[in-house]
């Protein structure tokens, strides 16, 4: 509702300044409730609560038996649970009591730490890993790693952000022990700021392969394309105001509200359903595909490197563990389905085996829900790169986007062995056909 009164009123001309600026945003008293809806009828109904009580979806109601988790401004507590149980639906449970809270754990427990050792280490093997850090210390152990690996790690700019910060690719190109060329890999995390769990099992797994003798075959047999923050005005952004932040952090002229969601910005089938046309929305696709620094500039990239030199994209999200393949956009199965089936169940099977957790694995649309103009559908439809994937991390909701920093180390070790999966498919797939 507001959404329409906001639009209502920039058509008077009423607003001309951002009004969703978004300093030091507090939560407290905000919570995140759980339903799991059993009938068409009640998914339709929490749908249609978004707008009246400023539903913020965790987790959108796409399916019956597919949890629903939502936060609740403090003020719509009381009307929200008359207005559930009114509807029949008693079975809804408090999932985060206060979001604050959560937030302030996080802030305290980086405290805590940066007192006792210094916040960005000298090499890469003091770098602490179990802990979240901010862009600028992500770009500082982007130098560790050229400064140790410089013989075959290469850091390039391909653009800088809306606000301009510079936006890199760390290149791991080393030369194969045989001089036979090798196939490529590329990794992207961070497009949603909010999920920091993709940046920060990211920068472990790295290092993993590039020391543990157990992962470097992994850097010897394939290339890799490593983009680890895409979205960085918008982390900063959760770091300094709104820890929950998703989407970037343009503002287009008049508009009414900050930000584009960056996995409905590519160009591919931009503005189909599974977006939304209205700014303020979570999920708004932008003024025309690609219009935002970021995606632009990855998009060109990518279309640099080449048609047929990326045997598997992979792009890196979080919550509710998931592996999820072309396409996001239709219901319809991809011809590669049977493929991306086996591979993804080989993904799952070895990422139970680390830590016993469960990565449900499908189509993105029959899986989750439909969506259009996101990376992996871009990257197997425009690119070709049938081996796109979105990787949706920890957890199944306890913690959510807020995951606590000590699952780090444990999540970046499952989602290594389903790379490591990965990458052995990409080198048996390029031995046999060299494609
Ligand atoms: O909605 C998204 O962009 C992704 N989930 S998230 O909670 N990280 O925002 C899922 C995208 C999956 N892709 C498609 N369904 N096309
Ligand atoms: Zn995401």
């Amino acid at each position: 509702m507001m959404k329409y009164l906001n639009i209502f009123l920039l058509l008077l001309g009423v607003y001309s300044v951002d009004i969703s600026s978004t300093e030091h945003v507090n939560y407290k008293g905000h919570q995140v409730w759980r339903v799991i809806p059993k009938s068409k009828e009640v998914l339709a109904i929490l749908r249609d609560m978004e707008d009246a009580f400023e539903l913020d979806f965790w987790s959108d109601p796409v399916a019956t038996g597919r949890p629903v988790d939502f936060r609740i401004e403090p003020k719509f507590a009381l009307e929200i649970q008359d207005h559930l149980e009114m509807n029949g639906i008693f079975d809804y449970t408090v999932y985060i009591s206060d979001i604050q809270d959560l937030i302030n754990e996080q802030k305290s427990s980086r405290k805590a730490w940066t007192a006792t050792e210094k916040a960005v280490a000298s090499s890469l093997d003091t770098f602490v890993y179990s802990q979240y850090h901010p862009a600028e210390e992500v770009y500082e152990w982007m130098e560790l790693v050229v400064a140790e690996y410089g013989s075959f790690v290469s850091k390039e700019q391909f653009g800088v952000t809306y606000q301009g910060r510079p936006l890199y690719v760390l290149k791991f190109h080393k030369p194969s022990s045989s001089g036979n060329p090798k196939p490529t890999i590329f990794v992207d995390a961070l497009i949603h700021c909010r999920e920091w769990i993709s940046t920060a099992s990211l920068l472990f797994i790295f290092k993993e392969m590039l020391r543990n003798p157990k992962y470097t075959h992994m850097i010897d047999e394939v290339d890799w394309y490593f983009v680890p923050m895409i979205n960085i005005d918008g982390y900063v952004e959760t770091w300094l105001g709104d820890r929950l932040w998703r989407k970037t952090r343009s503002t287009g002229p008049g508009s009414l509200c900050t930000g584009v969601d960056g996995n409905r910005n590519w160009d591919n089938h931009w503005s189909y359903p599974g977006a939304s046309g209205i700014p303020c929305s979570y999920t708004y696709y932008g003024p025309m595909p690609a219009s935002e620094s970021e995606i632009r500039h990855l998009q060109n990239y990518i279309m640099g490197v080449g048609k047929g030199n990326i045997g598997a994209y992979v792009t890196t999200h979080s919550y509710t563990q998931l592996i999820l393949y072309a396409y996001g956009w239709t219901e319809e199965l991809p011809p590669e389905n049977e493929e991306l089936n086996a591979t993804s169940k080989l993904m799952h099977d070895a990422i139970k085996a680390v830590h016993g957790k469960y990565y449900t694995y499908g189509p993105s649309a029959i899986t989750i829900y439909v969506s259009s103009g996101d990376t992996a559908d871009w990257t197997y439809e425009e690119m070709g790169i049938v081996h796109s994937y979105t990787f949706e991390l920890r957890d199944e909701g306890r913690y959510g986007f807020l995951l606590p920093p000590d699952q780090i180390i444990p999540n970046g070790e499952e989602y290594l062995a389903g790379l490591e999966v990965l990458s052995n498919f990409v080198r048996d797939d390029y031995e046999g056909s060299g494609f």
